[in-house]
């Protein structure tokens, strides 16, 4: 007989972990809160994107799944960063179409898988919430929309259930896991920029005289802006989704310094005076949606021996300025899937690997991902973070199997995240040392340079199969 799966959250890792595990047999039941979006539509109609990248790519290809997601995708082949001063230009992200992003639909993202995991087998159990567990009597309790009980017997069970896990504070209840949620202490709000070339002239105001079109499509928009920054991903049908982070707490601007749209239209107007006119339901945006919080997760444990285990933001949440949560999330249910299939009598070993494998890696993208929001932030100013950047670029191009930048090695390769972070750690050593607090790359003497590089840091690691 089939070895039995419980999954607890039919989200994004949750769905994609559910398709893989019962294309290898297992005999999968998912419980998930919320009731099923292609039902009931997804969370009240709102668009909201996120970014695809090479690692969350490469497990939908290997669950047969790239292709239909891409078809749903907007490509963004750069960042489009806007200037205070109303310039915008765009960095492209690679050499070529080959090295992009994409842009997918959450909620399109998560019906299509779920359709998958449907046809591989798997049993779907909507509205119906994690609301305890017995570990010792192999046994967790559902509440339904109404709030009723149930108790059902579950000897293996994996949390997918998201940064708020359930399971999580029932694993850490019967024994701590070593939780800390550290707050970023920033904030988000999801504005939409509908779709359409030109703005009607009501819109645009009669100072400006010129017109006004939408963004480029086929880019990740940043206003940056030191302490804070504005951000717009693409959708298929020609919107954008804007998102505002922002210090939560403190002195202006932050969201207790804006807590209306009548006082957030005055900071955008006096800070983003071009994306503002873009966002024609403003005041219905910011004061209908909610404000996000961020924070970080690290946990000791993932797993109560083989009883239970934890997966994707449930064990490892980061902050989302590398646009890595879900891909990691995706490289989770490749290395898990691939584990269990080979064991799949001895949990465990399974999740204690699982841990050791994956633990080093989410702990290395978390890094990245808090640095990145600084780098976003900032990223039009610092003469000595851009002289870096070019000698970097520089260096690339010349020996090309001894750098590379550490973005790309995130972004566009399989390399482990932990490898990625140790060796943008080197890279960045060196640099200093080249550049000794110059701000002029061309001042460096390249052919030593690269004989630097190639004396201290030995060669890449096979990007693609890393
Ligand atoms: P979730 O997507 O949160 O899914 C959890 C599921 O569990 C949900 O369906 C929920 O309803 C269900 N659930 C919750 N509690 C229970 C319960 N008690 N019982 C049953 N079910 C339950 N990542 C990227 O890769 N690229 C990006 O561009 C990106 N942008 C982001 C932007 C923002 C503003 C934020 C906040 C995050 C972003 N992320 C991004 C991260 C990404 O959203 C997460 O990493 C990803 O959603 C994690 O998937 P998950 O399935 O683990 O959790
Ligand atoms: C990506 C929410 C989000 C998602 C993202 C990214 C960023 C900033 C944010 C990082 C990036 C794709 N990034 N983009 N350009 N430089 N760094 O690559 O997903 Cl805020």
């Amino acid at each position: 007989m089939a070895q039995q799966i419980t999954l607890i959250g039919g989200g994004l890792v949750g769905a994609l972990l559910a398709q893989q595990l019962a294309g290898r047999g297992f005999a999968v039941d998912v419980f998930e809160k919320r009731p099923d979006p292609r039902v009931a539509g997804f969370s009240g109609g709102r668009s909201i994107n996120l970014a695809l990248a090479e690692r969350g790519l490469h497990a939908l290809r290997q669950a047969g799944l790239a292709d239909d997601v891409l078809q749903r995708a907007v490509m963004m082949r750069g960042r489009m960063v806007h200037t205070r001063d109303g310039r915008s230009g765009l960095q492209r992200y690679g050499v070529d179409d080959s090295e992009v992003i994409w842009s997918v639909s959450r909620g399109a993202l998560n019906m299509l898988l779920l359709d998958a995991a449907e046809a591989a087998g798997v049993r779907f159990h909507f509205g119906q919430s994690l609301a305890g567990a017995d570990f010792d009597a192999h046994r967790i309790r559902l509440a339904d929309e109404q709030g009723v009980e149930r108790d059902i017997d579950a000897p293996v069970v994996i949390g997918a259930d998201g940064a708020g896990s359930a399971l999580r504070a029932a694993m850490n209840a019967y024994a701590p896991l070593g939780e800390r949620v550290e707050s970023l202490g920033h904030a988000y709000k999801e504005l939409e920029i509908p779709p359409g070339g030109t703005l009607p002239a009501a819109l645009v105001g009669d100072s400006g005289g010129h017109d006004q079109f939408a963004l480029e499509p086929h880019a990740l928009h940043i206003w940056p802006r030191g302490g804070y920054m504005c951000i717009a991903l693409p959708n298929t049908e020609g919107s954008f989704t804007v998102t505002l982070f922002l210090p939560a707490q403190g002195a202006h601007p932050s969201f207790a310094t804006l807590p209306d749209a009548t006082a957030a239209r005055a900071f955008f107007q006096h800070d983003f005076p071009d994306l503002l006119p873009l966002i024609p339901d403003f005041a219905a945006d910011y004061d209908g949606h909610p404000v996000g919080t961020l924070s970080t997760l690290y946990l000791q444990r993932w797993h109560l021996d083989g009883r239970a285990l934890l997966v994707g933001d449930a064990a490892h949440a980061i902050v989302p300025f590398h646009g890595q949560g879900m891909n990691c999330g995706f490289e989770d249910t490749v290395v898990l899937a691939s584990l269990l299939a080979e064991a799949p009598g001895d949990t465990a070993e399974v999740f204690a690997e699982f841990q050791r494998i994956r633990q080093p890696n989410a702990d290395a993208i978390a890094a990245m991902a808090l640095e990145n929001y600084v780098e976003m932030r900032d990223s039009v100013a610092d003469p000595h973070y851009l002289a870096k950047r070019e000698l970097g670029a520089l260096l690339a191009g010349r020996a090309p199997q001894h750098f590379m930048a550490r973005y790309r090695m995130v972004t566009f390769t399989h390399l482990p995240y932990a490898y990625a972070y140790e060796r943008g750690r080197a890279q960045d050593l060196l640099l200093e040392q080249l550049l000794r607090g110059s701000t002029q790359a061309a001042s460096v003497d390249l052919d030593a340079a690269v004989a630097a590089l190639h004396a201290t840091l030995p060669p890449l690691p096979d990007p693609l199969h890393g």
